[in-house]
């Protein structure tokens, strides 16, 4: 085989993944628009792309996959290190070895028939230091047009590689889309990856959930830094001052619809601009500050819920250049799911059949997505590309809880931050395989996609703050409590405008809060309800701290962490333990009543 670049590290990895897995052709690729066009026109030629229709939808493909693969396969997900104590009770392990007789085989001759490309890909932007190169080869032209949506790819990448060997090796074929010989393998120690047997987004996109945060978070927790499911956003108040916040929530809870959020005409002044929706990388700066940068390039979003009153940006993002995965699609061939109205007569479902109306079934898959450039997102922020990154404020974390976890409060300092991170818990979506709707804990939103054991993990946060003299406050946020009638008790959406506005004030001291055993809530008074039709009652409501259900919670939590075993470290138990004795002395108080305390 000739040299497909001068890099010897990259060329002798793509000869030997070639040799064995066969290909017809090998594809150097450059990222440029007439790759991209000739890549589509192949597959709309295949069928594996449709166009959608180009006078509502100019550049818009839809995609529909296998039905047996349309969302990440947690069991099928594993981090392969010599030392199984290394990957935690959180991670499926296999050992190298076991991993070279049982999954390397699948790649032999996966790609006969097929072309091999070579997607080099920058994560970060293209000025920054802390930007790093990854390349995967695959053999899915759907993988290699995603990837230069969601990254900086082609020669961008390889100007940055340079004849370095450093670069994380990801490899991806789709083998025969067979979910008994489906495997996404992470080697933290050597920074590969190999993916095989699927072809949605999370497990064959490597740059994102295996690369950006499994992979990552281990380079952060040996370099001093954070990889982290997080949208990064910056608040701009009326006097024009902006505050960046970053945010933790599990799959589909909501990160792009918070990181691209319009405020409502009723807080004029107020505007948020998206650095990020999905992942943030995190380091110390030189000032004691936390500074943050975006990974990726593009937003590889959920698309039922979206549309004009949820998230109009959004909307706007996607109006061109975007592939849909899985949506259905009207009688003009426009992308259609869930939560855009009532469906159309004639509508084909995800699968490509008519849609049954007398059905009980979704016509759009409920993990379809879209992927689209972030350029196109009308608030982009004008650091998206900016070497540094943004400094952090606040960090935010939130799940779907439907009783017990107010609206909003605050830690009361880094350590109890990191508690409250760590005892995160959401109900589960169709993001992942499984049952959904399911209470699960997922600390820091990071479950799926911490690449280590997740005690250590805690440990490094910790030690994160204490080496930051001015740490982000850290607070948690649940959008999704419900009432008697089992009705969303706050609006959400462009509404939650008025809780990061708490959030933002209180980092300046500005906003009000009750000292509760759990920590700052704010008072009644201090979320701005103004235009808002929530009565004082539901308010009260949303804020409410119920003592003895706390007790109940942290027993949970408490059986929860001691699965970490002696990697858990000492500062959170005796957190904890904080904690809990706060909320007994608050019971003997005031049982299961809203806790009067100090005002802060
Ligand atoms: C995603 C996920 O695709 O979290 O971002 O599943
Ligand atoms: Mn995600």
């Amino acid at each position: 085989m000739t040299a497909i670049h001068k890099n010897r590290a990259l060329n002798n990895w793509v000869e030997e993944v070639a040799r064995y897995t066969n290909p017809d052709r090998v594809h150097l690729c450059d990222g440029s628009d007439a790759e991209n066009a000739e890549l589509i026109k192949q597959m709309l030629a295949d069928g594996t792309l449709e166009t959608l229709n180009p006078e509502t939808h100019p550049g818009c493909y839809l995609h529909r996959s296998h039905p047996s693969d349309v969302a990440r396969t947690e069991h099928l997900t594993f981090i392969c290190t010599e030392n199984q104590a290394d990957t935690g009770p959180s991670n499926n392990w296999m050992a190298p070895d076991e991993a070279r007789t049982r999954v390397w085989p699948l790649f032999e001759n996966a790609m006969r028939g097929r072309t091999l490309y070579v997607v080099p890909y920058l994560m970060g932007p293209e000025s920054s230091p802390y930007s790093k190169v990854g390349v995967e080869i695959t053999d899915s032209p759907y993988v290699v047009v995603n990837m230069r949506v969601m990254t900086r790819m082609g020669e961008i990448a390889l100007k940055r590689l340079g004849d370095s060997e450093d670069f994380v090796k990801g490899l991806h074929s789709l083998g025969d889309l067979d979910p008994e010989r489906r495997f996404i393998c992470h080697f933290p120690q050597t920074k590969e990856i190999w993916s095989v047997g699927s072809g949605y987004g999370g497990n064959a996109l490597l740059s994102k959930k295996c690369f950006a945060l499994r992979i990552a978070s281990t380079q952060g927790r040996d370099e001093g830094w954070l990889a982290e499911h997080m949208l990064i956003l910056g608040l701009e108040d009326p006097q024009g001052h902006t505050t960046y916040i970053a945010a933790a929530f599990p799959s589909a809870c909501g990160k792009t619809n918070l990181a691209m959020l319009i405020p409502p005409g009723s807080l004029p002044g107020y505007k948020v601009w998206t650095v990020g929706d999905d992942i943030a990388w995190l380091r110390p700066g030189p000032d004691g500050r936390l500074w943050a940068i975006n990974p990726e390039n593009g937003f590889f979003g959920v698309a039922p819920g979206t549309n004009k009153e949820t998230n109009p940006n959004a909307m706007a993002t996607i109006a061109k250049n975007t592939i849909f995965t899985n949506v259905a699609i009207t009688q003009d061939r426009q992308p259609w799911w869930e939560g855009l109205g009532k469906p159309p007569e004639a509508l084909t479902n995800w699968r490509g059949q008519a849609y049954d109306h007398a059905s009980n079934e979704p016509a759009a898959h409920p993990n379809s997505r879209f992927t689209a450039p972030a350029s196109q997102c009308p608030g982009i922020s004008p650091k998206f590309n900016e070497a540094q990154g943004v400094p952090i404020s606040a960090i935010i974390f939130g799940g779907r809880r439907p009783s017990l976890v107010p609206l909003a409060y605050q830690a009361l300092n880094w350590r109890h931050g990191v508690l409250m991170g760590a005892m995160l818990s959401s109900e589960t979506t169709a993001a992942a395989t499984g049952k959904t709707g399911v209470l699960r804990r997922d600390p820091m939103a990071m479950l799926p996609f911490c690449g280590y054991h997740m005690g250590d993990y805690l440990a490094h946060w910790l030690r994160v703050g204490e080496n930051l003299s001015h740490p982000p406050a850290i607070f948690n946020v649940n959008w999704f409590r419900r009432g008697a009638n089992n009705e969303f008790l706050w609006p959400g959406y462009g509404e939650n405008i008025r809780v990061l506005r708490w959030i933002v004030e209180r980092t300046r001291g500005q906003s009000r809060a009750t000292e509760t055993p759990i920590g700052y809530v704010p008072t009644t008074e201090a979320i701005d309800t103004r235009g808002l039709n929530v009565s004082n009652a539901v308010i009260q409501e949303l804020l409410r701290v119920d003592a003895n259900g706390w007790s109940t919670e942290l027993r949970d939590v408490e059986e929860y962490l001691q699965r970490f075993g002696d990697r858990l470290p000492y500062a959170l138990e005796e957190e904890l333990n904080n904690l809990q004795r706060r909320l007994e002395a608050a019971e003997h108080r005031s049982p299961s009543t809203r806790i009067s305390a100090t005002l802060v």
